[in-house]
């Protein structure tokens, strides 16, 4: 039988949208979802809305753009995106340069086949702050947009469109790009199961199978070796990376601030994404950890929706 715990919210996969506070993000969600804006007040931590497109479930994570958010969250989110809505407010002239800097660290952080829309937001505001509202011409500089056909950014499908969140001007087609390309790049999944253990509390405190055949894979006794010696290695400053074979399966080891994280995979899962997802977890582990809330039921749903079967 197939094990399904409480509070996994929803499936679906995750587009992410970033930008600094006041871009518009929270009231292009509106727009898009609803139809209409409603006063809004800057995001703390992130808001998520389930979308379904064309049969499929998508979750739109709304971060807030304020700093303390994104020197903390923006990176584990960004890791884990399978889309990216970078929104700037094209009359933000005077922080410019902090976007530019946010944005290129956001792709740097993201799986490299992951799609980007920029939206040059509040483009109805052009004829009215003509002073501080930037051009297309004047965003593709500085933001040195034309990067995206260079060799090491290739991958990613990438798009610009002005669009006014407020008036819905060009909304619907951004969108529908950008969920497109992301129904495009479907892949299945091959993590088979997740395992996550506390050096504090010298137990598994998550095991997540998504196959039948890994049931209780801390029971099993090579796994249970593994863990046995990983966990003497654990070091709260050091962050490793274990690798395993075991009959027609991978075992990944990830330590990082006193967890270790266990991924099984399919025979020759894909080795980056396999890496990227085991840090991501790491890092949502540790910084809900840092905050004394580390929900079990909410970790289970943040693997599930970002890299589940
Ligand atoms: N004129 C105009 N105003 C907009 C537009 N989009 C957003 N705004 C306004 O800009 C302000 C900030 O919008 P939000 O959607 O809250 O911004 P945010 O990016 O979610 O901000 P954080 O949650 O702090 O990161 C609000 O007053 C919006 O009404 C637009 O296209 N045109
Ligand atoms: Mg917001």
């Amino acid at each position: 039988m197939k094990r399904k715990p409480i509070g996994w919210l929803s499936k679906g996969r995750s587009v992410v949208l970033m930008g600094l506070d006041y871009a518009g993000k929270t009231t292009l969600v509106d727009q898009w979802t609803k139809g209409v804006i409603e006063k809004t007040t800057t995001t703390i931590g992130l808001d998520i809305e389930h979308v379904e497109i064309r049969g499929e479930k998508f979750n739109m994570i709304d971060l807030g753009g304020q700093q303390p958010f994104r020197i903390t969250i923006w990176k584990t989110y960004a890791q884990m995106a399978q889309g990216v809505i970078f929104v700037f407010d094209i009359t933000d002239k005077l922080r410019v340069q902090e976007a530019v800097e946010w944005f290129w660290k956001v792709v740097e952080w993201l799986r490299e086949d992951a799609p980007i829309i920029f939206c040059a937001n509040k483009i109805d505001l052009r004829d009215k702050k003509k002073e501080s509202a930037m051009s297309l011409e004047e965003i593709i500089n500085n933001f040195n947009l034309e990067k995206f056909s260079q060799d090491k950014y290739v991958q990613h499908s990438f798009r610009i469109f002005e669009i006014s969140a407020k008036t819905g001007e060009n909304v619907e087609e951004s969108m529908e790009w950008l969920f497109g390309k992301v129904i495009g790049s479907k892949e299945k999944s091959k993590i088979k199961g997740v395992l996550i253990y506390s050096s504090e509390k010298k137990s598994t405190i998550l095991e997540i199978p998504f196959v039948d055949e890994v049931k209780d894979f801390s029971k099993q006794k090579n796994i249970a070796e593994i863990i046995d010696y990983n966990s003497k290695l654990l070091n709260k400053s050091q962050s490793t990376m274990q690798y395993y074979e075991q009959d027609d399966m991978d075992v990944y080891v990830f330590a990082q601030g006193g967890f270790l994280c266990i991924i099984i995979t399919e025979k020759e899962a894909e080795y980056n994404s396999v890496r990227i997802t085991g840090q991501s977890i790491l890092n949502v582990v540790s910084v809900l950890d840092s905050e004394g809330e580390l929900k079990i039921d909410q970790l289970k749903w943040v693997i599930k929706e970002s890299f589940g079967a």
